[in-house]
């Protein structure tokens, strides 16, 4: 499997059949992507919505939280379950365009997988209250100068990278929102592109600009502290000190992130 597309939702109903239909014709193209809902304990039809669809459409799965766990915890459990080499994150309202997921993937493809890339939506004329812009343009530049990620908008829900590097990352709740320094902290690069950004497409936003800020302040110290205490491994490499161990088996790498 080359790409998986995870999808993060709760209560997007309405919005699961246009963006599936839309995710499939720009992949039209390729022959091993999945795309993979994580239902967070939706209270509307979003899962059996996702289930109907799947009856039609084979590369469709559908991961379920009992509860709403959050948009991190989502995310983990699709990128866990996920079979491709890489991950593509949308949002489930219709608001990233999947057109863009291709030129994303190309781009990353043609890097060099080491330092491992993580390529992040940089949205264009974007289509959210005054309020919202304004308050994410001042959340994005107090965080980018006092985190050091050089990111203009770590919000976009378009993301692409490595499902391995992602796992690498340390997980807690809210941390899609700080991929760009934690992915720096891993020893990986980060580098944005213009998407395409757009209206939701049905139903209402899930995030208030307030409570988004309140959480906001507190995580931006604990990723500040993560940076501070990183750990520095500066290796040589394992010293061979006899014969048979030069032609012993390899330990397997942790089942984690293989
Ligand atoms: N799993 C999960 N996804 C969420 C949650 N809240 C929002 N989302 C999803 O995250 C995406 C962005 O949320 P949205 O409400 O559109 O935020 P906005 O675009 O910043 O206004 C959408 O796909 C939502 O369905 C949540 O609590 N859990
Ligand atoms: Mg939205």
């Amino acid at each position: 499997m080359d790409l998986s597309i995870v999808i993060p939702v709760r209560n997007e109903a309405e919005n699961v059949a246009p963006l599936v239909a839309e995710i499939t014709e720009a992949l039209s193209g390729l022959s091993r992507y999945e795309i993979i809902y994580i239902d967070d304990g939706s209270t509307d039809g979003s899962a059996a919505e996702i289930e109907r669809l799947g009856l039609e459409l084979p590369q469709l799965r559908l991961m379920r939280h009992r509860r709403s766990c959050g948009q991190s915890a989502a995310l983990l459990t699709g990128i866990r379950a996920a079979r491709g080499a890489w991950i593509a994150t949308l949002d489930g309202d219709g608001q990233n365009d999947p057109a863009d997921i291709l030129r994303l993937w190309r781009l990353a493809r043609a890097a060099p997988a080491d330092p491992p890339l993580l390529v992040c939506g940089h949205r264009q004329k974007r289509h959210d209250s005054r309020w919202r812009r304004i308050a994410s343009r001042i959340a994005n530049s107090v965080r980018s100068r006092l985190l050091g990620d050089a990111t203009p908008d770590t919000g976009c829900g378009l993301k692409l990278f490595p499902r391995r590097l992602f796992l690498e990352l340390p997980a807690f709740d809210h941390m899609h929102r700080f991929l760009p320094p934690l992915v720096l902290r891993a020893g990986g690069v980060v580098r944005s592109e213009p998407v395409n950004h757009r209206p939701r497409r049905s139903g209402i936003s899930k995030y208030g600009v307030f409570d988004r800020l309140g959480v906001g302040v507190f995580d931006l110290f604990g990723v500040l502290w993560l940076q501070r205490r990183a750990l520095q491994q500066d290796m040589i490499g394992e010293v061979t000190l006899s014969p048979a161990a030069a032609t012993a088996e390899p330990a397997p790498a942790p089942a984690s992130i293989a």
